[in-house]
């Protein structure tokens, strides 16, 4: 009795001693202040949120798919995976209930001593096996079209960091901006979701192929849109490489997926897709702020890519001109 009762308060000695180490360790990690900068009314105008897309909408299905890759992603959840999944479930259910009810001791007082049935046993290979393959057809045609993406028009560097995320578009002379995510205040004042929209969005012309290279400062982290069906870990010391392209302006929200630390739900990503005109006056906003010499940042992105065809690089230059903050 004694020697529990030692035992008993050995441990409860060790659990004290575990954690005022513990304690220690999180009053010693320094837990750098985030805050939102000043929150931008309108550069050049901020999109309100759709009810439908890049939001959660808080019912039991997916978010509404805004890429071509999402869209079959989403039919595949939606048409193979969850019908077979639905199947399979129904029909073990079915046997379970039927063997259990069939094969009952009351109703079977001499049981019996069956132990193979080679039939039986070549179906339930056989069939599981055919599914696998009815899968895998639409499962690799998915992938093999999310790792082949078309060329990228434009490029942009997600950093993660403890607890937010770092921009730098590297083609258009390499700003950084950081982008915290809004109080409750801030959001309810700006009519978009709480926790999910931040004082910098990543804005992007529609219609175009987004490069999205991820990386990290501190732990990993992962860039995730639901409504892009896009999610890259962001690995310290490494560069990942993820893409989208949407025709569909509007704003699409996703967060941090990979634990981070304690405000690792308070990372949010928001990307503000808007016709390409508006997109070139945000550059040239963020140029500005910046003090990037326009011309300059163009010679270093046509020196970074020479392959790039004049006419591409001509383009955004002429839609540029009549640049207009669209209304809300
Ligand atoms: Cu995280």
């Amino acid at each position: 009795m004694r020697r529990i009762h030692s035992i008993i308060l050995s441990a409860g000695a060790m659990g004290a001693s575990v954690r005022s180490f513990a304690q220690e360790a999180i009053a010693a990690a320094p837990v750098p202040p985030v805050a939102t900068t000043e929150v931008p009314a309108a550069v050049p105008a901020l999109t309100a949120p759709s009810a439908e897309y890049g939001v959660p909408r808080g019912g039991w299905d997916l978010q509404l798919p805004a890429t071509d890759i999402a869209v079959e992603a989403h039919n595949m959840i939606n048409w193979v995976l969850n019908p077979v999944m639905a199947g399979v479930t129904v029909f073990v259910l079915a046997l379970l209930a039927w063997t259990m009810f069939r094969y009952r001791a009351g109703a079977n007082p001499v049981p019996s001593k069956n132990s193979h049935n080679t039939t039986i046993e070549v179906i339930w290979t056989v069939v599981p096996a055919l599914i696998l393959v009815v899968i895998a057809f639409p499962s690799f045609r998915l992938l093999a079209n999310q790792y082949d993406p078309p060329k990228a028009d434009i490029t942009i560097k997600a950093i993660g960091h403890q607890w937010y995320w770092e921009y730098e578009y590297p083609d258009q002379g390499g700003f950084t901006f950081d982008s915290v995510m809004l109080t409750n205040e801030e959001a309810a004042k700006r009519g978009t979701p709480k926790l999910l929209d931040v004082d910098n969005r990543v804005v992007v012309p529609v219609g175009a192929t987004v490069k999205i290279l991820t990386t990290a400062a501190d732990v990993i982290h992962s860039f995730a849109i639901p409504a892009f069906y896009l999610k890259m870990d962001a690995v310290p010391g490494r560069i990942n490489e993820t893409w989208f392209k949407t025709d569909r302006p509007g704003v699409y929200f996703g967060q941090c997926s990979e634990l981070c630390g304690t405000k690792h739900a308070y990372m949010p990503i928001a990307i503000e897709v808007l016709p390409r005109a508006q997109f070139d006056a945000w550059v040239a906003a963020k140029q500005k702020e910046n003090g990037i010499e326009p011309k300059a940042a163009e010679a270093a992105a046509a020196q970074a890519a020479p392959a790039a065809p004049a006419a591409d690089a001509a383009a955004p230059v002429a839609d540029a001109a009549p640049a207009a903050p669209a209304a809300q």
